[in-house]
């Protein structure tokens, strides 16, 4: 099949998945080129092969919550390709998951950790569970009830979960502790684990680090420095407080964030005090962003997502999928944005993607921008692997080298003319090519 019939065929099959559709049919459309090229790629009938995923699980999971009522949530993992390396990605806990968000999730991730440099396959799970006003002891019991289902797909070296939406280190901790006194096995089967048994240094920090590695490779193509400018980045969890923090280190200004009550707006930029404050109040206290403007002054804007509440140099959006639309990108290129790195999973719509491409800015899509924290997994599992700890300043040398050779692949796939590079086109032929090699060399599995 042609990958414009793969794409039709899809939608008649899927017709209930946009999310699904919608990260299908961005890598389709990069990759008709080179896909042509290669005429043993449609005798093979690789792209369908590629688009559907390996397997899919989906389970009940019934646990007891503090009054003592009995809790159905549904359960997932989404296997998507293990053509080079083991199944690899998060889970993700919030109300809104279903099939297609975990199929589009485990879908990019497969080209993300492609793109890696490391042996990783693609993989996402997670559960319609929130986590959002649950007791620690809710939390645990979920996260057992979870693994007891899903321990048996698991393994070092078969499938290897992290962190996402929903779950962090005290979730991760959970779900490992659990799989360990299933499987028996004492092995490096969860990443972003605590640092006490078998997590890396510099995990929490890698997925926003590392977008801001990618994001100064793109601003150095065009000689622009990163001080000073004005950052709007969205969210408060993981992705956006580690990206604000290197932001800081910067010298750059991180003039928003936000969760999914509103926005606040600081004009001047936070400080260090700030964000350590939202450090706190995200991780400790488990509040809302709109507690922060109750002890700062500062304008919050309930309800709102940053992008058209005031002009940015650059934004970076880290909180979850298609959270910036056409008209926010609009209102994003008339105040002057000049590039727009994505911590999210695809949080820009098609038109916005389009819009940015047609306006030539600086444009990173998720897969490129936010692979730093998988690729900060793939080191922690070759730690694990090898029974050793690497320092702090050792994985992130490595993780700004992989972030360098990911802006690289880019450019070797994606540059246009001497002044513009394409970063979705770069990012998805070359995490393509990388999986659809593999595949041909293994034969029709
Ligand atoms: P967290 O749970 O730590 O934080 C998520 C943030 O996004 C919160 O501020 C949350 O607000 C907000 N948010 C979530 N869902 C929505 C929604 N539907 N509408 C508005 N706001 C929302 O997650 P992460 O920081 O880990 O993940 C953020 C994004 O980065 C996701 O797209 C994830 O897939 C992606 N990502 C994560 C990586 C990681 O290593 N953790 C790696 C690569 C990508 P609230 O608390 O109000 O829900
Ligand atoms: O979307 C992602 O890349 C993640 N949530 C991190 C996956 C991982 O395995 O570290």
């Amino acid at each position: 099949m042609k990958a414009s019939e793969v794409m039709a065929d899809l939608r008649s099959r899927f017709p209930a998945e946009p999310e699904y559709l919608q990260a299908v049919e961005e890598v389709l459309n990069s990759i008709e080129d080179v896909y042509n090229e290669y005429p043993e790629f449609e005798r093979w009938n690789l792209v369908e092969r590629l688009c559907l995923p390996d397997r899919i699980l989906s389970f009940r999971v019934s646990w007891v919550d503090d009054q003592g009522r009995v809790r159905n949530n549904m359960g997932y993992r989404i296997q998507h390709s293990n053509a080079i390396g083991p199944y690899k990605g998060g889970i993700r806990f919030h109300a809104s998951v279903n099939q297609s968000i975990l199929k589009f999730l485990a879908f990019e991730q497969t080209f993300k950790n492609a793109l890696t440099t490391l042996a990783m396959g693609g993989a996402k799970g997670g559960s319609d569970f929130s986590p959002r006003g649950k007791s620690d002891m809710e939390i645990m019991r979920f996260c057992q009830a979870f693994i007891a289902e899903l321990w048996r797909q698991l393994g070092p070296d078969t499938d290897v979960p992290a962190g996402d939406i929903g779950v962090g280190a005290r979730e991760v901790g959970y779900m490992f502790g659990m799989y360990k006194k299933m499987a028996r096995e004492f092995s490096g089967t969860f990443t972003g684990k605590g640092l006490d048994f078998g997590g890396s240094l510099i995990r929490p920090e890698a997925t926003g680090y590392g977008n801001v590695y990618f994001l100064q490779q793109m601003l150095a193509t065009r000689g622009i420095d990163i001080k000073g400018k004005r950052v709007a980045i969205s969210g408060s969890g993981n992705v956006a407080t580690y990206t604000a923090q290197k932001l800081l280190q910067l010298g750059a200004k991180v003039v928003t964030m936000s969760d999914s009550g509103g926005t606040i707006y600081v004009p001047d930029g936070l400080t260090d005090e700030q964000l350590d404050y939202i450090f706190e109040l995200k991780n400790l206290y488990r509040g809302r962003i709109s507690e922060f403007a109750d002890r700062y002054p500062c304008e919050y804007h309930p309800g709102k997502r940053p992008w058209q509440l005031a002009s940015f140099d650059i934004a970076m959006p880290s909180a979850t999928q298609n959270e910036l639309d056409g008209d926010d990108a609009r209102a994003l290129l008339q105040g002057g944005c000049f590039a727009v790195s994505e911590g999210a999973n695809m949080p820009s719509t098609p038109e916005a993607v389009k819009a940015f491409i047609d306006a030539r800015i600086l444009y990173a899509p998720g897969k490129a921008a936010n692979a730093g924290g998988v690729s900060v997994s793939g080191l922690e599992m070759a730690q694990n692997a090898q029974k050793l700890t690497w320092t702090a300043q050792e994985v992130d040398d490595y993780l700004r080298r992989i972030m360098a050779d990911i802006h690289a692949q880019c450019e070797r796939y994606g540059r246009v003319d001497s002044s513009y590079i394409n970063y979705v086109k770069g990012a998805n032929t070359a995490g393509f090519m990388k999986v659809a090699r593999a595949m041909m060399a293994q034969g029709i599995l």
